[in-house]
């Protein structure tokens, strides 16, 4: 195997987005795109939800691996993505109980349409294939999976942050988790915290026991679950952040640029890094020169409602903002709600003095990474980043990290990054970009489908010890 890990059948991945044409460089789709061009194998996601559905696969693209949708309709993909995953699934899994919107018929919904993926998995799996589900749209396909008599090995990657017991307890299926996380061979997570919050979940099953290699057994299934921390393809990031388009912003030249680069998501803490900035601007020194909060933020899931207030609130702080302290050359925040292409992207992290990756939670955060692959090495910039994102158990020891909720000490970190001297940048920087570079996009997906692949098959070994 080109990737070093010993396979002898396909990978078979599943995920919810899947591109229909060229894979958008970055991200989690890219990632996967990584992983299959050089293992070869099949990509299964969610066609665009139509009338009618069968248990079938459509072919949408062949070449290094083959792409495929599996069909859903209108109304499951109401329950099954607006609903269950992203108005019960998304909110619990970044501590937002109090945005959980729960209604049985969506977790039915969630449920078929992940035993219509198990279904069609099954029917095309051979028996040496590896399967590896993405994230939190598909929790229950692997046990679907063991259902029907697939014994192949299969691997769960969770994207987001893995709920405490506490929050998860607001979830009707809370019960289930221990059965859904034990149908896989290994379950990743991005970070030690999650895995932590994880083994406590399963603590508190009476079927599941730890075992003393750390590994857990539940019904005679034995299986992992270990922190993978997601990279980028940093080299590339460089290149492209090196060869970027440079945008005029019409600044003056030793005003500095605070960059932010998020979806439009509650979890991404935009209003509390547009108060931290409100307030920096409140006490900053006036001979300073005047500074530029770039924020772009596009809408996603606007169907659902949590989504829709956020913009109004985000809006509002931003028009409060520049109402305070705007002048008639100057406009403190300028906030992007469209879609930027991610060349110009590249090109504004290379150009941003300061980075604001302030999440109140985030499974990892992307965009911390990519700042710091397209900083100047000579000459690089800040990132802030907040405790909460997952991407702070690697690069806490060297960013400059912010309490997103404590508003004060927020603004002062805002000052001491515009005003940080060359020296304390470049050390900082370079053990960043150490980081992000060494535990890169390949050395994740690796790291998951060698564990994965050497997983121990207890479950077959149990079988047949038993007499
Ligand atoms: P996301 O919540 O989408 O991902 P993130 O990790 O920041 O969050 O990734 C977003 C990606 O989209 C980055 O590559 C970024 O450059 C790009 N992006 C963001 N805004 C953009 C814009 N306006 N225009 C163009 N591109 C933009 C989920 C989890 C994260 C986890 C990832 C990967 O929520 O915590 O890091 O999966 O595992």
């Amino acid at each position: 195997m080109a990737d070093g890990t010993a396979r002898s059948g396909r990978l078979i991945v599943v995920s919810n987005r899947i591109p229909k044409g060229d894979v958008p460089a970055g991200g989690l789709v890219f990632a996967i795109h990584e992983a299959l061009s050089r293992s070869g194998g099949l990509w299964i996601g969610a066609a665009k939800p139509g009338t009618t559905v069968e248990d079938k696969l459509t072919q949408i693209g062949s070449g290094a691996y083959d792409r495929a949708t599996f069909p859903i309709t209108k109304k499951e993909h109401r329950g099954h993505y607006l609903g269950y995953s992203n108005s019960v699934l998304w909110p619990l899994f970044h501590h937002r109980t109090d945005l959980l919107s729960l209604d049985s018929r969506d977790f039915d919904a969630y449920a078929a349409v992940n035993a219509r993926v198990a279904r069609i998995v099954a029917a095309t799996a051979e028996p040496e294939d590896v399967i590896w589900i993405q994230d939190y749209h598909f929790l229950m396909v692997a046990q679907e999976l063991r259902k029907l008599g697939v014994e192949n090995r299969i691997g769960l990657f969770l994207h987001i942050p893995f709920p405490n017991l506490s929050d998860a307890m607001a979830m009707p299926q809370v019960g289930q988790i221990g059965g859904w996380l034990a149908a896989h061979d290994l379950v990743g997570l991005q970070t030690s915290r999650d895995v932590t919050a994880a083994q406590d979940v399963l603590r508190s099953d009476p079927k599941a026991q730890i075992l003393n290699n750390g590994s857990w057994i539940r019904e005679g299934r034995v299986f992992s679950v270990r922190s993978f921390p997601i990279g980028i393809d940093a080299e590339n990031f460089a290149e492209t952040a090196a060869r970027a388009p440079v945008v005029d912003l019409q600044m003056a030249e030793d005003a500095p640029l605070l960059l932010g680069v998020d979806r439009l998501d509650y979890s991404k803490g935009l209003v509390h890094r547009f108060d931290a900035f409100g307030m920096y601007l409140q006490t900053r020194a006036p001979r300073d020169p005047r500074p530029t909060f770039l924020q772009i933020a596009p809408v996603s899931r606007e169907d659902v409602s949590a989504y829709q207030d956020i913009r109004e609130d985000l809006e509002r702080t931003a028009g409060s903002t520049n109402g305070a302290h705007a002048e008639l050359d100057w406009t403190p925040i300028r906030y992007i709600r469209h879609h930027v292409d991610r060349d110009v992207i590249a090109g504004l992290y290379r150009r941003a003095d300061v980075a604001l990756v302030t999440p109140l939670a985030d499974g990892m955060n992307l965009v911390a990474k990519e700042y710091v692959a397209a900083q100047d090495p000579e000459d690089p910039g800040v990132l802030i980043l907040s405790h909460f994102a997952g991407a702070a158990e690697q690069m806490g020891g060297a960013a400059l990290m912010v309490n997103p909720f404590d508003t004060r000490a927020f603004a002062q970190a805002i000052d001491r990054a515009i005003h940080m001297p060359l020296a304390e940048r470049r050390e900082r920087h370079a053990d960043l970009r150490d980081g992000v570079f060494r535990q890169d996009i390949r050395w994740w997906t690796e790291s998951f489908l060698s564990r994965l692949t050497q997983a121990p098959r207890t479950f077959e070994r149990g079988l047949r010890e038993r007499p």
